[in-house]
């Protein structure tokens, strides 16, 4: 019951931005309450593009969709607070943070950085999760811990695709790491020069290697420097994101002694020199195929083995990750299963 009506206002889509949001009215007065952002119901079966407004102003436009007699649908631009405000212009309660799994799921396809995972997370939303969580639930005590162990690692799988790994960039200067960051990300974003110190804040850009989506850090090139000069300050800031990447690659130029400091990977440029190694780069001239070995290099060192199967079950949000956690952190199965049974009522909060 609101404001004396008898009616009901829900959101149909995710609490969240996107494109549309979908508002349901279901009750007997739904021509009253329509009228309070001066809309109309269509006849029952139709749709109408009305201009809702209220005092006079105008709030959005509208797709009004006349399910049933008692039920009609407002597909709104999907802003959030537009959308607040048009629930309580309605005499709705605005939405409450409450988690619900399924669309948590959608939440994560639309968030997805890569085609392979707003996949994963679409097969998810779908009830692969739903009943793999189901099925744990289900199994004896003695052979939950493992299903759970088998589901995080799928999880920790998954979020190569639904997350960028960070990959820095570093060598000495004029290794070619500008101009193999150019490459990988497919466009002319950072300036090469053959000048030694050309880079120097660090400079952060997305791509997609392999299939995998990346965040990859072009730092300036490591030499000594005088400390806090201009130069000297760019590599500090680009040795701190640096620090904060899965995986470093070093790059040295074919000629010179190839080092790769503890836990980098080392990379040879400067291909097209004579008597350069198979496996060198040459971003100058080739810049696909050095994009294409580069990415085959992270897939063996992230080990990416099998191709992911869209009918595996894995958590794909990070929410999902750490409940998943909270699961197996639980002094026992039966505690386990009581957080995944209110994570499928959607009555667990995050
Ligand atoms: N011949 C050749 N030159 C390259 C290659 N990669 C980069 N360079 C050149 O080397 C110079 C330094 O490149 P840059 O990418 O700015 O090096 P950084 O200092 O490591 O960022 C530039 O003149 C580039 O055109 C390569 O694979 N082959
Ligand atoms: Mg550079």
């Amino acid at each position: 019951m609101t404001g004396g009506l008898d009616f009901r206002v829900s959101l149909l889509t995710p609490d969240g931005p996107a494109g549309v949001a979908v508002i349901e009215l279901r009750g007997q007065e739904l021509t009253e309450v329509l009228a309070r952002v001066g809309a109309k119901a269509p006849a029952v079966g139709s749709f109408a593009l009305v201009h809702l407004q209220a005092e006079g102003e105008r709030l959005d436009e509208a797709l009004v969709c006349a399910r049933a007699e008692d039920r009609i649908e407002l597909h709104v631009h999907g802003s959030v607070p537009l959308v607040r405000e048009l629930i309580e212009r309605l005499g709705g309660e605005t939405p409450r943070a409450t988690w619900d799994l399924e669309a948590d799921c959608w939440q994560a396809m639309a968030d997805a950085p890569s085609e392979q995972g707003a996949r994963i997370a679409l097969a998810q939303s779908q009830g692969l999760l739903g009943k793999e969580i189901q099925r744990l639930i289900d199994l004896p005590e003695n052979e939950f811990p493992g299903a759970l162990a088998g589901l995080q690692s799928r999880g920790d799988r998954a979020k190569l695709w639904l997350e960028p790994t960070r990959i820095a960039l570093q060598g000495p200067p004029n290794a070619g790491k500008s101009t193999l960051f150019n490459a990988l990300v497919g466009f002319a974003r950072v300036v090469t020069s053959d000048e030694a110190g050309t880079t120097r804040d660090p400079v952060l850009e997305s791509a997609c290697l392999a299939g995998l989506p990346v965040e990859l850090v072009d730092t300036a090139g490591l030499r000594r420097v005088e400390p806090g000069s201009l130069e000297g300050r760019g590599q500090v800031l680009g040795q701190k994101l640096a620090q904060s990447a899965q995986v470093t690659f070093h790059l040295t130029p074919h000629g010179d002694a190839v080092v790769a400091p503890g836990g980098t990977h080392a990379l040879v440029t400067h291909g097209d020199r004579p008597g350069a190694p198979a496996g060198s780069l040459d971003a100058l001239h080739e810049p696909l195929a050095a994009a294409e070995a580069v990415g085959l290099r992270l897939l063996q060192i992230l080990d990416v083995g099998e191709p992911w199967c869209l009918e595996w079950a894995a958590p794909c949000s990070a929410t999902q990750r750490r409940l998943l956690e909270q699961v197996r952190s639980q002094a026992g199965v039966s505690e386990g299963k009581d957080l995944l049974r209110e994570a499928l009522s959607g009555t667990v909060c995050h």
